[in-house]
């Protein structure tokens, strides 16, 4: 089943939840594919360079829309798409063919011991709070956390992250200002170990992705990690801030081998309407979103699913076309 059809057997029962969190995307994507759908009578050229206007405004990068572009041109192709119903339901569903859910694995946890999630990403992106999100989030699951204050790098970042675990009364692992954080993580891996901890939450510096030595720095932390816990961490995820888009792309590319990236924690989502990245990446690098961070506190996170993002978009243009 393509994923409009998905969403319109669930729409009855569970339309409205889908915008929570999304809205900013669902009213400003939605709104302009509505405006473009207006008017349609048929797949023209015109109507093709306006839709990849509006996808490259949506922050879906250039591959992306071009890939979702052709494959509406090819569709067309075989049967003349004619009405409003139709191109939404191939937009959609093409939509779900870039993102391919299908193929995502679900997030890897470790059933006998201590999992171990290793944050990264630039300066400033929501690295921290993430990490107070997901702690609270794990808690309120009955999971057993832990922090890991491996940014030994920026003043005071040790005490924002123990500011948040005192909140959230999870133990948090810290060592001096500059110490190598190898070694606190390796300090906090033998602690969570120890003390039977379900999840370690470890935060990390901000750095630049093209700076070598910081990247070179986030291979020796998953590796010391791994000799630590074997197998660790299972989760390694890159956060990126939504309101800078495409730069995400890149972001993704040199972060992604070295520290073994498997899933993206987009934040920010709340202050922006160009949700497209989410497309771009898994479609250029396979990265999954993870969870989208939604405002500021540590409620503030959801499980990132595609159809409530899809919904969205599609109750934006139905309100709009
Ligand atoms: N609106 C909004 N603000 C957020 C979100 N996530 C983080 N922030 C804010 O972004 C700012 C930076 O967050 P941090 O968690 O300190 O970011 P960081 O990546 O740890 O920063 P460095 O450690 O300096 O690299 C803070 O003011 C946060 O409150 C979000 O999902 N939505
Ligand atoms: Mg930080």
């Amino acid at each position: 089943m393509g994923l409009f059809d998905l969403l319109k057997k669930k729409k009855d029962t569970k339309l409205d939840r889908y915008l929570d969190g999304y809205e900013a995307t669902g009213t400003t994507v939605g709104e302009s594919l509505g405006a473009l759908f207006k008017g349609f009578r048929g797949v023209s050229d015109d109507f093709l360079e306006q839709l990849t206007e509006t996808l490259l405004q949506a922050d879906c990068g250039i591959d992306t829309s071009i890939r979702i572009v052709d494959a509406i041109r090819e569709d067309n192709k075989h049967k003349k798409i004619s009405s409003i119903d139709e191109i939404k339901e191939i937009l959609i569903n093409e939509i779900g063919n870039v993102y391919k859910e299908e193929e995502v694995a679900p997030i890897h946890y470790n059933n006998a011991g201590t999992t171990v999630i290793l944050m990264v990403g630039v300066n400033g992106v929501g690295k921290t709070t993430s990490i107070a999100k997901l702690g609270k989030y794990y808690q309120k699951l009955g999971k057993s956390v832990a922090f890991a204050a491996g940014d030994t790098f920026r003043a005071g970042a040790r005490e924002q992250l123990q500011l948040w675990a005192n909140r959230l009364n999870v133990p948090c692992i810290a060592g001096k200002d500059r110490q190598d954080p190898s070694s606190v993580l390796v300090d906090a891996c033998r602690y969570a170990a120890d003390h039977k901890i379900d999840i370690l939450l470890c935060d990390t510096a901000g750095r630049m992705q093209n700076k070598n030595n910081l990247m070179q720095e986030l291979e020796k932390m998953h590796r010391v990690i791994g000799k630590t816990i074997p197998g660790q961490p299972m989760e390694s995820w890159l956060v990126l801030d939504a309101t800078t888009g495409q730069n995400g792309l890149s972001q993704a590319q040199v972060f992604k081998d070295s520290a073994k990236i498997t899933g993206i924690i987009l934040t920010k989502f709340d202050g922006t309407g160009r949700g497209g990245v989410i497309l771009a990446i898994k479609d250029k690098w396979n990265l999954p979103v993870r969870f989208i961070g939604i405002g500021e506190t540590a409620d503030d996170l959801k499980e990132f699913k595609l159809e409530d993002f899809a919904a969205t978009i599609l109750k934006g243009i139905e309100k709009n076309a």
